[in-house]
């Protein structure tokens, strides 16, 4: 009898571990919600080995993912790498925690290009991580036509054969970009004639997918994919006939910054955290891993020329130009999400 309430009580104990997700309290933590494929994972181990803080890590496919684990404050994550609009909208819910840069000198190793913009104006709350396009990587020996227009996503000579991104901001902001509007387009309209489009588009589509469409590109399963540069670098060293494009018409553009969310426990590892994924070596470290481009001047002063030079991670200034940064719709997210819906209803 004595014996089971031992057992019951260990039990309980190693429950109550697995719960809180540290079974030593006295372990430090940082527990980190990031992108899949966004970090070098030597990172992780090298920050642990050197600050003695455990990281607990986990991956989102979407902002719009991230936004739903988060808010629902079950998970008490500690950073999070969410992209410019979303940041906006969490900072508009009050979601986020005022960064100490005294935590954080490394910071100061940012772009000022990439600072002070509208999403966080004084980046009080954030810094950023990568940056990147959104375009279209295809196969040059099976796509005959150019790939300067979204168009070409709509082309049957392709069918099955497309790529979508499963993530709403992005696939319904290109079929707005085809038809002319804007990506933060909140027209009602103008919204349901890019769904219409992307309904036409539906059975030309192999797969909408987010991570997955590396491997399918990779192994020449699809002629096209919707993609950000970063991955599409990654996967053009995989097969050599595989080109980026960004359309004429123009594309997102975007920035991923480091924030600590309200519901964080471990606010000084956070900032420890940050800091070290600012250091230039490690930025350099993750950038020439990952293959985004990155905002710290210190590692991109060590990037090799070819890499500066390839068009694709650093871009001319007249590509992003053309390129929209998405702005948080606030309530005509309605909007996007009922084109969501609506386009996979039947
Ligand atoms: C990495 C996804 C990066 C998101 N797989 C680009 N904003």
């Amino acid at each position: 009898m004595k014996k089971s309430l031992w057992t019951l009580l260990l039990m309980g104990l190693l429950f109550c571990g697995m719960l809180t997700g540290c079974g030593d309290s006295d372990q430090p933590m940082v527990y980190v919600y990031n992108w899949g494929d966004y970090i070098d994972e030597d990172v992780i181990d090298m920050f642990e080995e050197e600050t003695g803080i455990k990281v607990r890590y986990e991956m989102y496919d979407t902002n719009e993912d991230m936004y739903v684990k988060v808010k629902a404050g079950g998970n008490a994550y500690d950073v999070l790498i969410p992209s410019d609009y979303m940041i906006e909208k969490l900072l508009k819910e009050d979601m986020l925690l005022e960064l100490n840069y005294d935590n954080i000198p490394n910071a100061a190793q940012t772009d000022p290009k990439f600072l002070n913009q509208p999403y966080d104006p004084d980046n009080k709350y954030s810094i950023p991580y990568m940056w990147c396009t959104l375009g279209i990587i295809y196969d040059s020996e099976v796509v005959t036509d150019p790939v300067d227009t979204w168009e070409v996503l709509w082309n049957e000579k392709y069918a099955k054969e497309i790529i979508m991104l499963d993530s709403p901001r992005d696939t319904i902001g290109i079929a707005l970009k085809a038809l002319g509007y804007s990506m933060n387009s909140t027209n009602p309209t103008e919204l349901e004639e890019a769904k219409v489009k992307l309904q036409k588009q539906r059975s030309l589509v192999l797969a909408y997918l987010v991570d997955q469409a590396k491997e399918k590109m990779a192994s020449g399963e699809a002629a096209m994919a919707i993609t950000w540069s970063g991955d599409a670098l990654t996967v053009m060293e995989q097969n050599e006939k595989l080109r980026y494009s960004v359309p004429q018409e123009g594309s997102n553009y975007s920035i991923d910054a480091m924030v600590i969310p309200k519901t964080a426990q471990n606010k000084e590892n956070a900032e420890a955290f940050i800091n070290f994924m600012c250091r230039p070596d490690i930025a350099l470290k993750n950038t020439e891993y990952i293959r985004y481009s990155t905002p710290n001047m210190g590692a991109y002063e060590l990037l090799p020329d070819e890499i500066k030079n390839d068009g694709v991670g650093y871009p001319d200034d007249s590509v992003i130009e053309k390129c929209e940064v998405y702005i948080d719709p606030g309530d005509a997210i309605a909007l996007y999400d009922k084109v969501w819906t609506e386009l996979f209803a039947d």
